[in-house]
């Protein structure tokens, strides 16, 4: 299995995020890819190779105009306004305040195209996202062009940023992008497995109202886990979408078996839709040893994941999520893909 790598991820180092009223080391760093850069190395799993530019048109495909250009210019906005360290939203537009109307003052919009405090943009942010998409919409094409699966290597991770705002770490929808792509492509059904341990808000906001692309996603119960506010059971899509997205949220400390059980039906549900293309927003914070989440994945429940995968017999594009325990993230990330190529 070939890897694309963003090796421009780096410009995107933020060294705090607030949490329990103190700014603490960010959680979501570059050593994370450089990690898993050294397994893949070590791992003879097959070429690393670097992005081509598709440019910026696949991106407006899945995010607004007016999103794109805030991140793009956030910044030197934030410089201009006399912000030091890292750019922290702190006003939302929340339930009876209006967000149709675009403020002047950029604290107003820094808000407005966010989610929460705990995603600081820094002054590479918006390159590495960008390449980070690059990155993803190369590995779909090979993927497209007939390689029975690919890997992308890369951060900031992307699922749960929305068509207009960033959050949960991510700014750019890179499994949104590459779905998006496989449809103007001309795949009239595309699948994304979420196996991250946070749902992913973003990408089901995305395709909530579309048939075309099946959204499914295992992930801790929003009642207690992050994203809080999207996730539950219940929401199946509305309008021609409704039927093509499946929650499976599970308890804080739930069992590999209970895990495996919910990953079990969401595989059903994806192969009644049977996908021209499955996209794995690959997340490896299901690991017992992450430090911000309460499943307890290991290496072999990593390879036997690979493994169910690659039993869909459909061709398979991984992107990187979340996972953040540093030292181990690599290997878990080798486990999964390996197990793919095993089971393949
Ligand atoms: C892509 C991804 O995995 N995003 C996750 C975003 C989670 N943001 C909330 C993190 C809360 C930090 N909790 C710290 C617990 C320290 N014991
Ligand atoms: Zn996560």
């Amino acid at each position: 299995m070939k890897t694309v790598y963003n090796a421009g991820h780096a410009a995107h180092d933020a060294k705090h995020e607030f949490f329990r009223g103190r700014l603490v080391p960010a959680f979501e760093t570059p050593q994370r890819a450089q990690y898993v850069l050294e397994a893949l190395q070590r791992s003879g799993l097959g070429d690393i190779i670097a992005p081509r530019d598709h440019g910026l048109a696949a991106l407006q495909r899945v995010h607004s105009a007016a999103y794109l250009r805030f991140l793009q210019g956030a910044w030197s906005e934030w410089l201009a306004q006399g912000g030091e360290g890292e750019a922290f939203p702190a006003v939302w537009p929340v339930r009876t305040l209006r967000s149709d109307v675009e403020p002047r003052n950029f604290t107003a919009r820094l808000g407005l195209y966010s989610m929460d405090s705990g995603t600081p943009l820094t002054a590479g942010s918006w390159q590495a996202a960008y390449d980070g998409a690059q990155a993803t919409l190369t590995a779909q094409a090979l993927v497209a062009a007939g390689e029975r699966s690919a890997y992308v290597l890369t951060r900031p991770p992307g699922h749960h940023a929305g068509a207009d705002f960033f959050g949960g770490y991510c700014f750019v929808n890179n499994a949104a992008v590459a779905a998006q792509a496989c449809i103007d492509q001309g795949a009239r059904r595309v699948a994304i497995l979420d196996v991250d341990y946070h749902h992913g808000n973003g990408t089901q906001a995305i395709f909530y109202a579309r048939a075309d692309v099946f959204f499914a996603s295992l992930h801790g119960d929003p009642l207690t886990e992050y994203p809080f506010f999207l996730g539950h059971a219940d929401e199946e899509g509305e309008g021609e979408g409704r039927g093509f997205n499946a929650n499976f949220p599970l308890a804080a400390g739930s069992s590999n078996d209970a895990w495996f059980a919910a990953l079990d039906a969401a595989l059903a549900r994806l192969r009644d839709y049977g996908p021209e293309m499955l996209i794995v927003s690959l997340g490896v914070d299901t690991y017992g040893g992450d430090p911000i989440s309460h499943f307890a994945l290991d290496e072999p429940e990593f390879a036997r994941l690979g493994r169910e995968l690659a039993a869909l017999r459909r061709p398979t594009l991984f992107v990187q999520e979340g996972g953040y325990a540093t030292e181990a993230i690599g290997r878990n990330v080798v486990a999964v893909l390996r197990g793919f190529e095993e089971g393949a």
